[in-house]
Formats: structure tokens, C-alpha cells, sequence
């Protein structure tokens, strides 16, 4: 069973997997799933948190890895949440997102991907430029119902093409390229 796959996503997100696991299926690549919640630092480098978040990953399952740390950055907060998403979204949520901006709304969502096997740890980073909607939009998961990408009018979770130009689709394929001629 294990060895139908090339290597594990790692992530106590499910969500996060399933977008992965398509972007790579498309790339030829096979992910399989470890739901883990791992050991995650604070830092304000989501590349340091993804390494910290890898090595804790492949020692435990010993097996080719990859992990993702992601962030919202809102320009007029000076970049929050960006590396405390995670935190910020359990705690006040979209809702208390929208109630902290005024008009100023650009914002930036990035994706780490960082991989670990027996010889080697690298890290590939995804961006995408867009704005913080005025009130949440479409049922998407995380802060998809609040981001609007760049040249668009709808959230992430309004839009049907999220897996082709989002910050994680970005990372990913330049993982991909990486990996296949490793
Ligand atoms: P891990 O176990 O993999 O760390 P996590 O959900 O805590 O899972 P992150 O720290 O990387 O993952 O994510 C930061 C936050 O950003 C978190 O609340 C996610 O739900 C959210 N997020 C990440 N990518 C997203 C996307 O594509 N759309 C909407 N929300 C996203």
C-alpha cells in the first residue's frame, strides 16, 4: 500500500492535502497523506517554521516528506497575520480580520513547501497578490472566503480555477520540477 506513493504530505489539514494532491497528480507525482499535527516553532520565517515542521515529519515516519507553511500578509497591518495565520485564524477568524481593515485592502498569500529525505532538505516558495474582500464571499476553507486574487472579482473560494494559479499550485510546481530531475 505505502508504496504506491512517491512521498507523504504531512499536515493536520486535510484541505491543504487535497489541493496538493491534485496539483502533483497533474505533475505525474503521487502523494499520499500522513494527518499529523506537528511540532511547529515560532518564528517569523515561515521557511524556518516549515524546516523545524519537516525534520519533525520524516523522523517520525522515516519516509520521503513534504510539509507546507502558508500565510496571509495584509499590507496595512505591516504583513499580520502572515507567520501566526495558523493561530490567527483559530482565534478571531475571518470575521475578525475584515473588522480590523479600513480601505486599504492588498494582501499577499505564500506557501513553503519543504521536502526531507535521507540526504537532502530544500524549500520551494509560491506567491500570489491579491486583496482582502469586503465581507466573506463562497464557502471555501480557511481564509479562501476573504482573499480576492490579483485581476479577479471573486474569493478563492468563489473561483473555480484556484488550483492553477494559487500560491500553493506555485510552490508545488516548482517542487516538482525540482524533484523529477533530482
Ligand atoms: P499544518 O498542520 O500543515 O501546519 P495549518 O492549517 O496549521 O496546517 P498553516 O500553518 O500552513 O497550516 O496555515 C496557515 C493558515 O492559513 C491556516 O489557518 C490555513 O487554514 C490557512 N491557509 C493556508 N492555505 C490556505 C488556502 O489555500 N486557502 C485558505 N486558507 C489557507
Amino acid at each position: 500500500m505505502l508504496q504506491l506513493y512517491d512521498l507523504f504530505f504531512v499536515s493536520s489539514n486535510p484541505h491543504k492535502y487535497k489541493e496538493a494532491k491534485k496539483i502533483l497528480d497533474s505533475f505525474g507525482i503521487k502523494l499520499g497523506f500522513f494527518k499529523s499535527e506537528l511540532e511547529e516553532i515560532q518564528s517569523n520565517s515561515l521557511k524556518d517554521i516549515a524546516i523545524h515542521k519537516v525534520k519533525n515529519a520524516f523522523s517520525k515516519y522515516k519516509k520521503p516528506v513534504i510539509v507546507e507553511d502558508d500565510g496571509i500578509f495584509i499590507n496595512s497591518l505591516s504583513g499580520f497575520p502572515g507567520p501566526y495565520s495558523s493561530y490567527v485564524f483559530k482565534t478571531i477568524g475571518n470575521k475578525g480580520i475584515l473588522n480590523l481593515l479600513t480601505t486599504k485592502r492588498q494582501a499577499k498569500f505564500v506557501s513553503i513547501i519543504t521536502y526531507c529525505d535521507k540526504k537532502t532538505i530544500e524549500s520551494f516558495e509560491g506567491k500570489i497578490i491579491g486583496s482582502i474582500a469586503n465581507s466573506q464571499k463562497g464557502n471555501g476553507w480557511g481564509y479562501d472566503p476573504i482573499f480576492i486574487p490579483k485581476n479577479s472579482n471573486k474569493t478563492f473560494a468563489q473561483i473555480d480555477d484556484k488550483n492553477q494559479i494559487s500560491h500553493r499550485y506555485k510552490a508545488l510546481k516548482k517542487f516538482s520540477n525540482w524533484y523529477l530531475h533530482k
